[in-house]
């Protein structure tokens, strides 16, 4: 009778159960019987009737085979130095040759794994299940004692993922998919047999569509505070995504394009290095509420795409302005100043209109003339304040657009969400 139990190196254990040192948590104890079945005369466990009972004494039997291998998992079986169950039985020192040895990493398995995710959004939330690779030992069980490496692949790109193996379990918590497909996943550690995963479906979300080499992740609760941050290529923007995520958070990254083809609201636009928003002729609201006005980030991104009038720079641009250029402009308001009709103290409004048109209502006439009177010779980065070409002064550079454009219209649609006022394309 032989019995091996993991937990260690492979040692002799002289023949007594009570040699063995603390084993905490689930083990594997299995051996070789010669002679379950007694018709030998093996000897009873001390304290035991026979070795049925002894057996069902075990928290589980998952394989028993007379005159052969048998396997059971042990959970907090042992105490001490002292085999125990129940607190009453010491099995003492008749077991006869008893060793003890490691279980051995064997496969790996997908033991969890979402069936469909979206584009950019974190596996492993409430709607899709985070994939769960296992280290299994020779029995088929995890490997408890295993902390190896488990890599992630894919057969769509070359995007590499690493956990480290917790007791024989790898979870991905940062998995995401950058374009629609069917996924398989590759699980591979060391010199172990791979594993493949079953099919993911992956789809797009509604309303975002991008070409090769765009890639967005979208992080945040369900239903909570969103960000959708573009990392690379250009993504389009098809509907008002804060439908869907009230006060999303909009992050366009050093390479990253957005294009909108909707209107937008959104909590925060963040704009890092080059990072562009094309409006084409849409406008933007940023509903910062009682955070600090983005006033102090927005006229600089509109500033680097104006590029002296002809908007061929990075930023905050529209396409449309630039086909239009002698014309139209991106102007935009901040709310706290109480300029443009329907737009709240907290919210904070970017669009395409007709240059000099201070209060963003499509037309610029005296109204726009007054703002700018009332700050002339100031120095005020508003465009609602008369600042039309994006420096840091309102002065006669900035008259010349009113005169210029005077009576002139932009053309484009006007909003009516305030239906007390005739004149606002506010959102
Ligand atoms: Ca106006
Ligand atoms: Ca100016």
């Amino acid at each position: 009778l032989n019995f091996f139990i993991n937990g260690g190196a492979l040692q002799q254990d002289n023949g007594k159960f009570g040699a063995f040192p603390n084993l905490m948590g689930p083990q594997w104890l299995y051996g070789m019987m010669s002679d379950l079945d007694q018709t030998g005369g093996l000897p009873e466990p001390l304290g035991f009737a026979s070795f049925s009972q002894y057996l069902g004494m075990r928290t589980q039997v998952d394989t028993l085979f007379k005159e052969g291998f048998y396997q059971s998992q042990i959970s907090n079986g042992f105490s001490d130095s002292h085999f125990s169950y129940s607190g009453a039985a010491n099995i003492g020192t008749t077991m006869g040759d008893i060793m003890r040895g490691a279980s051995v990493a064997a496969s790996l398995a997908f033991t969890q794994q979402p069936a469909s995710a979206d584009v950019g959004v974190v596996v492993g939330d409430a709607d899709s299940p985070a994939v769960v690779v296992t280290v299994t030992d020779q029995f088929g069980s995890a490997d408890s004692l295993d902390s190896s490496m488990v890599t992630l692949t894919n057969n769509h790109n070359a995007d590499v993922l690493v956990s480290p193996a917790i007791s024989g379990v790898a979870t991905f918590t940062s998995l995401t998919f950058n374009s629609p497909g069917t996924y398989s996943l590759i699980a591979m550690d060391g010199s172990l047999p791979g594993a493949v995963s079953a099919g993911i479906s992956v789809t797009g979300l509604t309303g975002l569509s991008g070409g090769a080499g765009t890639a967005y992740l979208i992080t945040g609760p369900d239903g909570g505070p969103q960000i959708l941050d573009v990392t690379a290529g250009t993504l389009t923007v098809s509907i008002d995504l804060s439908i869907a995520a009230p006060n999303y958070g909009l992050t366009i990254e050093n390479g990253a394009q957005v294009v909108l083809n909707s209107d937008q609201h959104v909590a925060g636009l963040n704009l890092i290095g080059n990072g562009t928003i094309d409006l084409g002729t849409h406008f933007l609201n940023i509903n910062y509420g009682s955070n600090a006005s983005p006033n102090a980030t927005i006229p600089g991104y509109i500033a680097s795409a104006y590029a002296n009038g002809l908007w061929t720079g990075t930023g905050i641009t529209s396409s449309w302005v630039r086909a239009n250029r002698t014309v139209d402009a991106i102007g935009f308001a901040d709310g706290a100043d109480g300029v443009v009709r329907g737009l709240a103290s907290g919210q904070y409004l970017i669009r395409p209109t007709v240059g000099g048109d201070a209060n963003l209502d499509g037309v610029t006439d005296f109204n726009d003339f007054v703002l700018l009177s009332t700050h002339f010779l100031k120095a005020d980065n508003r465009w609602n304040h008369g600042n039309f070409n994006f420096d840091a002064f309102v002065d006669f550079n900035d008259f010349i657009f009113i005169s210029h454009n005077f009576l002139f219209t932009t053309g484009l649609p006007q909003d009516s969400v305030n239906s007390n006022s005739s004149n606002t394309i506010a959102p």
